[in-house]
């Protein structure tokens, strides 16, 4: 299968060796919206040109894009992007890093990306668009909405709800049965052991709220 990559960043290069390691992919190229990257290379994959260039390799028969844009702390840029693929008649590959583990009755959306090390428990279900990042656990019976982040080393306990679009830190670790809601930012580290509202930034050990958004 033939596909392009959005972004030329550091997450587009952690999905390009993922996929490489899984195997059945070709990346036919990435399209950036830097200008100063065209015609640069990730890892071997050079930069074409920006998003502009999506309806024409349509044309050429390009059905699939991988979400190569990651970001800290604000999910609406990957969000916009997973619309304008969708609208522009494209599906969003899942990318699994072979040592990502998932249990069987685990239930993915498209678009999932699962970076080395994640593991998802038994009946976690995860919407579309959503990174489990480096090393990072989803256990058993938790519940993701779509665009969701969850950064490297991150810890969701059982039966953890996240809302669309929000983002946990690295390192930050969730207790059991907590709903976080849509995009709510936990910062890196934190400790979170109550439920946080819609668009709420909580950090520290345990995790209350701040006033400002954090660079998570
Ligand atoms: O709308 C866009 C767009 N917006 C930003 N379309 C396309 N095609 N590209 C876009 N970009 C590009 O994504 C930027 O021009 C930039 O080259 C790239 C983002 O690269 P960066 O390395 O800044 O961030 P990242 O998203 O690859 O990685 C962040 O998120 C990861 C999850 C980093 O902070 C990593 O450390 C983190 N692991």
């Amino acid at each position: 299968m033939r596909a392009i990559g959005i972004g030329a960043g550091g997450h587009a290069k952690v999905l390009l060796e993922a996929l490489r390691a899984s195997g059945d992919v070709e990346v036919v190229g990435l399209l950036d919206a830097d200008p100063a990257l065209k015609g640069s290379e990730v890892l071997g994959v050079r930069v074409l040109g920006s998003d502009k260039l999506l309806p024409q390799l349509h044309k050429d028969g390009i059905r699939h894009v991988f979400m190569g844009v990651g970001g800290v702390g604000d999910n609406s840029r990957r969000q916009e992007l997973f619309e304008r693929v969708r609208t522009g008649g494209f599906e969003l590959l899942s990318v699994r890093h072979p040592s990502a583990v998932v249990s069987p009755s685990a239930v993915l959306g498209e678009g999932t990306c699962l970076c080395p090390g994640a593991i998802v428990g038994a009946g976690a279900r995860l919407g579309r668009n959503v990174i489990i990042n480096t090393g990072a656990i989803v256990e058993h019976d938790c519940e993701l909405g779509d665009h969701v982040h969850i950064a490297s080393g991150a810890v969701l306990a059982g039966g953890v709800v996240v809302g669309s679009g929000a983002h946990v830190g690295a390192g930050a670790s969730v207790r059991q049965g907590v709903r976080i809601g849509s995009d709510a930012l936990i910062a890196m580290g934190a400790a979170v052991i109550n439920d946080v509202p819609d668009g709420a930034v909580v950090a520290g050990v345990p995790a209350r709220p701040m006033h400002e958004r954090t660079n998570a």
